[in-house]
C-alpha cells in the first residue's frame, strides 16, 4: 500500500499517545486541529489515495475513517475528564457558593398599551372580526370629507389637526379606516373589522389628554344590523376586557359620521357605581356608507372608536396619560 497504511498507523498511534499525555483542554484543541482539521495530517494522508491501486482505495479510505473515529472519541473522552476536573476544583473552592442564585437579567416586556391592544384584538378576533389598519398620514378626504365632515362644517373644529405642507393630515382618529375597509372589500357585507392605531391631535397635553394617543376603531356592516347589535357586541367586549359582567349606557352624542351617535359609558353590572365614559359609537351614516361603496338602502351597521390609552389607564391604575409616551423606565418597569 505504498507505505500509506504504515504512516496511518503511526500517525494514529502518535495522536492517541499525545491525547493521553495532554495536560489541558487547549492542548487537545491543538491536537484536534493538526490531526483532524481540514488541513490536518489525516487530510494530507487522504490525498495520497490517488496513488493507490483502485482495489486498495476502498480499504484505505475505511482505515482512515476508523482512525479518525478513534482519535475523535479519545479527544472527546479526554475533554470530558478535563471538564469534570475543572468543575470539581471550582466546587471545592471555598469562595464559590453553588447555592447563590444567578444574577437577574433585565428582560424586556410589552408596553401597557401593547398589552391592552392585544387583548382587545384577541376578544374581537374571537367574535369573528378581522384586524386591519390604515396610514397615520392621511388625506384630508379620508380623515374628514368622506366621513361626512366637509371643510366648511364646524365639526372640523372638534379635532384640532396637525396639517402637513403637502395638505395631508396626521389622522385625528381611526375612523378613516372604516372607509378604507369598506373600499378594500368592494362595499360587500358582511364587514366586521377592528383597526387599532396611533392618532394625533394638536392638543396641550394634560393628565387625560395627549397629542399622540391610540384608538381602536370597530365596524360591523350587514343587512339588518341595529343599535341592539351595537349594544350587545360592545357589552360582550367590555365584559371580557374587564373580566367581569358590565352594563353599558348610551348617551346621544353628535359625531358627523354616525346617525344616531352615542357616547358609551360603562360600569360593573348591578354595581350602581359611577358610569365611566369610554368611547364614541353609533350607526354608520348613510353618506359614509355610500362613500365606501356600500348599498345604504340595504345595508346598515355600527362603528365605534375607543381610546386605548384610557382603557390602559383604568386597567393598570395609571393616573396620568403623559406617562404612556414618556419612555421613562421608572414607569415602564412596573408592567
Ligand atoms: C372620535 O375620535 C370618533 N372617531 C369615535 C367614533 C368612532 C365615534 C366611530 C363614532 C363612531 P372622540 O374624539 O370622542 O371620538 O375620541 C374617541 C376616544 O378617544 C375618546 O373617548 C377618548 O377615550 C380618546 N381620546 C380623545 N382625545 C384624546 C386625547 N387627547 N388623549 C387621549 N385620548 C383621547
Amino acid at each position: 500500500m505504498n507505505g500509506l497504511a504504515e504512516r496511518l498507523q503511526s500517525l494514529s498511534d502518535e495522536a492517541l499517545a499525545k491525547i493521553g499525555a495532554a495536560t489541558g483542554a487547549s492542548e487537545l484543541e491543538e491536537i484536534e486541529k493538526t490531526i483532524l482539521g481540514r488541513k490536518g495530517e489525516l487530510a494530507l494522508l487522504m490525498r495520497g489515495i490517488g496513488g493507490l491501486e483502485p482495489s486498495e482505495r476502498g480499504p484505505f479510505g475505511k482505515a482512515v475513517n476508523e482512525a479518525k473515529g478513534a482519535i475523535a472519541a479519545a479527544l472527546g473522552e479526554r475533554k470530558d475528564s478535563f471538564e469534570a476536573a475543572r468543575m470539581s476544583s471550582e466546587l471545592d473552592d471555598p469562595h464559590f457558593d453553588p447555592t447563590e442564585p444567578t444574577p437577574e437579567h433585565a428582560v424586556g416586556h410589552l408596553h401597557p398599551i401593547t398589552k391592552v391592544r392585544r387583548e382587545v384584538e384577541e376578544i374581537f378576533l374571537r367574535m369573528g372580526f378581522d384586524v386591519t389598519d390604515g396610514p397615520e398620514v392621511e388625506t384630508e378626504e379620508f380623515n374628514f370629507d368622506l366621513l361626512n365632515i366637509p371643510s366648511h362644517h364646524p365639526a372640523r373644529d372638534l379635532q384640532d389637526t396637525f396639517w402637513l405642507d403637502s395638505g395631508h393630515v396626521l389622522r385625528t382618529h381611526t375612523s378613516c379606516v372604516q372607509l378604507r375597509a369598506m373600499i378594500a372589500r368592494g362595499g360587500k357585507p358582511p364587514i366586521r373589522v377592528i383597526a387599532p392605531g396611533r392618532v394625533f391631535r394638536n392638543e396641550q397635553p394634560d393628565a387625560t389628554h395627549e397629542h399622540t394617543f391610540h384608538q381602536v376603531e370597530g365596524l360591523m356592516l350587514d343587512e339588518g344590523v341595529s343599535v341592539a347589535d351595537l349594544k350587545g357586541v360592545l357589552t360582550t367586549f367590555l365584559s371580557r376586557l374587564f373580566g367581569q359582567a358590565c352594563e353599558v349606557r348610551l348617551r346621544p352624542h353628535y359625531f358627523p359620521f354616525v346617525e344616531p351617535g352615542f357616547e358609551l359609558d360603562v360600569r360593573r353590572a348591578g354595581s350602581k357605581g359611577e358610569w365611566l365614559e369610554l368611547m364614541g359609537c353609533g350607526m354608520v351614516h348613510p353618506n359614509v356608507l355610500r362613500a365606501g361603496g356600500v348599498d345604504a338602502d340595504r345595508i346598515s351597521g355600527f362603528a365605534f372608536g375607543i381610546g386605548l390609552d384610557r382603557v390602559a389607564m383604568m386597567r393598570y391604575g395609571i393616573d396620568d396619560i403623559r406617562w404612556m409616551m414618556s419612555g421613562d423606565p421608572r414607569f415602564l418597569s412596573q408592567f
